[in-house]
């Protein structure tokens, strides 16, 4: 864990305070994430002796606009901590069958130890992903959405496989606040593989009790009312409203999406799934957006990549 508060952004303190309920504290995932990367540097540095690099590889099918940022995130963040990692852009037409092969090549190269397809695929041909990201051998699964890896999870095996880059993120978020979640009851708004079903275990195996809400949830401000942690990760901009919100919750926010914004040059700008400026007057901690979940993603994909490359460097020198 990183060291407590570093990140804290402590406007006042939160919750009750001399009888007049102050705002929120805002947990910067700009400033964790950096503290996450300078140590993965180091852990680099150290294990890259006779030129020893981990390697990455990022497939991607297609052409969106947002994958194309996030990609070019990870690649940037990756060679900041001395990662090896390459892109592979197939085109829209690629077959099933050519990205499987792709997968195929990338598995069985040993100076790769992380492979990640970046989701959703963006094809005209129809693709199975479940297939495709089941595809990935385990061992180089750094996106942690294999069954296997999926499956240990869910089991409570935690320490035995590659937890998912978001939610990974948002507990090493939460863990900022020095808040224990033995116990407290975690609200997860979201089912989806990579957000908010592995969130749900995660959260449970550190022992909150949980609840997961989705689309067909019937009175979702009452389900957010009882969460003493709550997480969101359902792409509805401004969904949760801070009225709905319990006081001095810790909120954290994982939704990016685009709104219009005559104001900004692009005529557009990023909010979360959460009311922020109302959510912000009750919760005792919350997550911006963008600054919050987004940059942990990219962090914890590079800590899982350095995981990934460490346990190649033991099976090397055990086979030795
Ligand atoms: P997704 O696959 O579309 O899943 C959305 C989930 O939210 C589904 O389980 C859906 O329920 C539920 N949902 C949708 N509308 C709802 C509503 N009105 N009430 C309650 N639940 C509702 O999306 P995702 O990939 O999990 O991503 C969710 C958000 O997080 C998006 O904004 C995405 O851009 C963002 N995201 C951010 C990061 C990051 O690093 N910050 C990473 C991944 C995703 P059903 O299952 O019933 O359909
Ligand atoms: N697929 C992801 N698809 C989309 N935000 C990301 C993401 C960086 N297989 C697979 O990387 O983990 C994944 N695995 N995802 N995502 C979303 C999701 C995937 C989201 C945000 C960011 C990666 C990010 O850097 C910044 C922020 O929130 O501050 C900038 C946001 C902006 O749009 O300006």
């Amino acid at each position: 864990m990183i060291s407590f508060a570093a990140n804290l952004c402590r406007l006042e303190l939160s919750c009750f305070h001399g009888g007049r309920r102050s705002i929120a504290t805002v947990i910067s995932g700009n400033i964790t994430s950096k503290l996450v990367r300078e140590r993965l540097r180091k852990e680099v540095e150290e294990m890259s002796f006779s030129g020893f690099r981990p390697g990455l590889v990022v497939l991607q099918v297609g052409d969106r606009d947002d994958s194309n940022l996030y990609i070019s995130t990870k690649l940037k963040v990756a060679a900041q901590i001395g990662i090896e990692a390459k892109h592979v852009r197939l085109p829209t037409t690629a077959t099933q069958e050519e990205v499987l092969q792709h997968i195929t090549l990338v598995n069985q190269n040993p100076s790769v130890h992380g492979l990640i397809v970046q989701l959703p695929l963006d094809s005209v041909n129809s693709i199975n992903t479940e297939l495709v990201t089941n595809a990935v051998s385990p061992e180089k699964d750094v996106d942690g959405i294999s069954c296997e890896n999926a499956g240990k999870l869910s089991r409570g095996d935690l320490a035995d496989c590659f937890l998912p880059c978001t939610p990974n993120g948002c507990m090493e978020l939460i863990r900022q606040t020095g808040v224990s979640v033995a116990g407290k009851h975690a609200v997860v708004i979201g089912r989806s593989k990579i957000v908010g079903a592995p969130m749900h275990d995660l959260l449970l195996w550190n022992h909150a009790t949980v609840t997961t809400c989705h689309s067909k949830t019937r009175d979702l401000p009452e389900q957010v009312a009882k969460a003493e942690i709550l997480v969101v990760g359902a792409g509805r901009a401004d969904m949760v409203r801070g009225e709905w919100v319990k006081e001095g919750a810790i909120v954290i926010d994982c939704g990016i999406n685009h709104v219009p914004d005559e104001t900004k040059p692009s005529g557009k700008r990023v909010v979360g799934d959460v009311h922020y400026a109302s959510a912000y007057q009750r919760a005792g901690f919350i997550t911006p957006v963008p600054g919050g979940v987004g940059p942990m993603t990219v962090a914890m994909l590079m800590e899982n990549t350095v995981k990934s490359a460490r346990r190649f460097l033991q099976r090397e020198l055990s086979r030795r």
